[in-house]
């Protein structure tokens, strides 16, 4: 395969962006090569600069889950783009969405949107804290939630990936009331309430973990949570930017049965275009400005193109058999590479919740962050590349999350599965 153009465009970009890229994870740096630059996308294929094409299971880390340049999504926001692109005014558009989100997030009331998953889990934070009028909150190990000072605290993602110590630049002032407990350890958040309690706003977790590989709750962990802050009075918060509409079509709080007090939601609700939101009880969406006192605002918060590509795209997962259709799609491609890894004599560990999947090359389970990062990366590193060349596009780092989408048809399984019983043949004896 010759990757002449990316090779080229990506020296141009390192001169004017930093590392060549607008996101860390997108570098490659953990799986080694140089990032490929996508020229077009459409379905479940990416074709890069080269015009080598690509299955797709990236999917822009999540959004996509109706595949690329879907044509109900495209020709609405032809039409959209026609009526100008911005007004920095209230629409009709961010109505539909909201009643969209507030009809299939089982404890969403309200929504307010924002811009990005960062945005929302920022401000459903600030949130919290403005209604409990308590400092502290607990956020899990290799959890990730954007970029916000107070929660690059032992994260996941790009952090993780990258085998940042955290980030320079974060003032110890900024992570102070910031608490830190291992994902699925009931016990170690009952020791922070019992230390704590009375200062806790609340507990921020991704309900499956996404950013460490993809790590589902124990059976029981968010029940125990939301025993616990019901107990102490403090808000229980599900980052579900990632799992929304992922795990199940009411997210992870449908999936479990959990209803957390307020969500943080993104990728998916945008359908590709910059989107997040945050929403919950009326009682306490009631606090956020200029309903209430507690600040937050945003230029393109609730732009109409974005809307758009939201509306349509949860239009269309939410028709009847649509979901049930995606999550047998995802687990037949599941099935299929744990038998092609067991037939090249890998020892892999498996996961899947609903449309989000992941394969840690290591033989023993995967809980939490500890366990996770004891997964071969260099030999993921090796299936990934493998992979790439067989034309199959993953997420380049084992500490991220694979995705499915309406147009991963059985023709394109099929040739995934092909390509990964060469990949793992190929990578058995390194
Ligand atoms: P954004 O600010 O990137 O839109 O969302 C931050 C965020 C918040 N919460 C969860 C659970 C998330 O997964 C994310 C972002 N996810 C990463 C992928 N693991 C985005 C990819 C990237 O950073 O380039």
């Amino acid at each position: 395969m010759n990757f002449s153009n990316s090779e080229r465009l990506f020296a141009a970009a390192q001169k004017v962006i930093p590392g060549g890229v607008n996101s860390p994870v997108r570098a490659f740096r953990a799986v080694g090569g140089q990032p490929l630059f996508i020229d077009r996308a459409e379905g479940p294929y990416m074709w890069d600069a080269d015009g080598n094409r690509y299955i797709d299971y990236v999917l822009s880390w999540g959004p996509l889950i109706l595949g690329h340049a879907h044509p109900d999504v495209v020709n609405a926001l032809k039409r959209a783009v026609e009526r100008g692109v911005s007004y920095g005014a209230p629409t009709a558009l961010e109505t539909e969405l909201a009643e969209l989100v507030c009809e299939l997030v089982p404890s969403a009331e309200q929504v307010r949107f924002v811009n990005s998953g960062t945005e929302a889990t920022m401000s459903v934070l600030r949130l919290a804290r403005a209604f409990t009028k308590r400092n502290k909150i607990i956020k899990l190990q290799g959890n990730y939630h954007g970029h916000a000072d107070f929660l690059l605290v032992q994260a996941g993602s790009g952090v993780a990936t990258l085998g940042l110590p955290d980030s320079p630049g974060v003032p110890a002032g900024a992570t102070r009331d910031t608490l830190t407990a291992p994902f699925n350890d009931l016990a170690a958040i009952e020791g922070l309430f019992n230390q704590h309690g009375d200062d806790i706003a609340g507990i921020i977790l991704e309900p499956v973990a996404g950013n460490m590989g993809c790590v589902p709750p124990l059976e029981g962990y968010l029940a125990g949570l939301r025993r616990l802050c019901t107990q102490y009075d403090a808000l229980l918060i599900f980052d579900e930017v990632m799992t929304g509409f992922r795990v199940a079509l009411g997210g992870a709080q449908e999936y479990y049965g959990v209803m957390p007090d307020l969500t943080a939601l993104g990728k998916v609700i945008g359908g590709g275009l910059p989107v997040g939101a945050y929403a919950g009880r009326r009682e306490i969406m009631q606090t956020v400005a200029p309903a209430g006192p507690m600040y937050q605002a945003g230029t393109l918060s609730g732009n109409p193109l974005a809307m758009t590509a939201g509306i349509e795209t949860l239009k269309a997962i939410r028709e009847p058999g649509v979901f049930e259709q995606l999550v047998a799609g995802t687990t037949e491609l599941c099935q299929g590479l744990g038998a092609a890894a067991e037939a090249a004599n890998i020892p892999v560990y498996q996961t899947q919740v609903g449309t989000m999947f992941c394969m840690f090359f290591t033989d023993q389970p995967v809980v939490n962050w500890d366990t996770a990062a004891k997964s071969d990366t260099q030999k993921y590193a090796r299936f990934f590349q493998a992979m790439l060349r067989q034309g199959v596009y993953l997420a380049p780092s084992q500490f991220e999350t694979g995705f499915f989408s309406t147009a991963h048809t059985e023709g394109v399984i099929a040739a995934t599965l092909r390509a990964a019983e060469a990949a793992f043949q190929e990578i058995m004896d390194q």
